[in-house]
């Protein structure tokens, strides 16, 4: 399997706010780095160094305001003098006016963000648009005739929504390819989101529309960060009705319980005969993952690969999260090659 990388993640390397605390994310270089060295060490095979678009295919999912936010928000923020990381403090919540970008920069990072965990630095939006091509490059393969590729973007893109970033998401990776796939003739796309965390972003992007079928298997968010989406109930609205599919499952899910809704999620995403599925492929439902909660074990992603390539269609994987660091190569490259038949 071809794999897209770009160096230029290192770039980016931030601080969040968890536990009260601003610290450096679990979102780290070294993780793309990582997932990179066992793709070497297995012999996956080639690495190719994704071509680079313009900001309007990005605007393709997102709002022109949005990415010109990303794309000047450093400047803005180091015009005031600061020299630290930039986070948001203040958002507009329910009531409040969510409509009209504020000017100030600490007024722009609240309305375009969704939590604390995306800080913007002086290497972010080179990072970030990178990984977005990286993406793009992966499903460029695909449209060539190919069966898969491996996009190991970093950062990951699911939190991201049309004018919001979170969760260590900028731009949506995921949905930029897919709606790539339907710009250049696809008529279905379908997307399946395998990282613990609810792939927030991705749903809302395509909510409404019946050509991407989104579906994802999560920690339920009851309990579960981004504990504001991700319900059985959110089914899609208007001609979007029935293309949203949510699996919320409980803390302490292991492989045999996981295996029954992905093996569902896959029969249904069969059915839907999409031109080619992404992937959102995170890692953290590894059972020694820092910040989540199921047990999956490294044995079982070769599974979870194999049930993939049960759905029989042109995949993308896109890589989202996973955060122990020490694992996190040998499991994304385990499904890979369980998707490949290897094992
Ligand atoms: C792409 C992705 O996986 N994003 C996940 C974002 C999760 N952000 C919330 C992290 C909460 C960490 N709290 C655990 C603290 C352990 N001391
Ligand atoms: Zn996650």
């Amino acid at each position: 399997m071809l794999t897209f990388y770009n160096p230029d993640h290192h770039l980016h390397h931030a601080s969040e706010l968890k536990d009260g605390k601003v610290s450096p994310c679990f979102e780290l270089p070294h993780r793309a780095d990582t997932v990179l060295a066992r793709v070497r060490q297995t012999g996956l095979g080639e690495i190719a160094l994704p071509a680079h678009y313009a900001n309007e295919r990005y605007a393709r999912v997102h709002s022109e305001r949005y990415v010109h936010f990303l794309e000047t928000a450093w400047q803005e923020w180091t015009a005031l003098g600061h020299q630290h990381d930039a986070l948001p403090l203040v958002w507009p919540v329910r009531d409040l006016r969510s409509d009209i970008e504020p000017e100030h920069i600490d007024g722009k990072l609240g309305f375009y963000a969704m939590d604390a965990g995306v800080a913007i630095t002086a290497g972010t939006w080179q990072a970030v648009r990178r990984s977005a091509d990286t993406a793009l490059n992966g499903m460029d393969y695909l449209l060539q005739g190919n069966g898969s590729a491996f996009a190991l973007c970093r950062p990951p893109g699911h939190h991201a929504a049309a004018e919001y970033m979170g969760g260590y998401c900028y731009l949506n990776n995921a949905a930029i390819a897919a709606q790539s796939c339907l710009d250049q003739g696809g008529k279905r796309v379908a997307i399946l989101d395998v990282d613990f965390h609810h792939g927030n972003g991705t749903q809302s992007i395509f909510y409404d529309r019946p050509d991407v079928l989104f579906v994802s298997l999560h920690g339920d968010p009851r309990c579960s960060y981004p504990y504001f989406s991700g319900h059985r109930d959110e089914t899609g609205k208007g001609a979007g009705q029935g293309f949203n599919l949510n699996y919320p499952l409980p803390h302490g899910t292991d492989w045999e319980s996981y295996a029954v809704s992905l093996s569902d999620a896959c029969q249904r995403i069969h059915a839907y005969q999409p031109d080619a599925v992404v992937i959102s492929l995170g890692v953290d439902t590894f059972e020694n993952d820092p910040i989540s909660h199921f047990r999956l074990t490294s044995q079982d992603y070769f599974k979870m690969g194999a049930a993939i390539a049960s759905i029989g269609a042109p995949t993308l994987f896109v890589m989202e999260g996973g955060y122990m660091v020490d694992e996190i190569g040998i499991n994304a490259v385990n499904v890979l090659q369980g998707f490949e038949g290897d094992k």
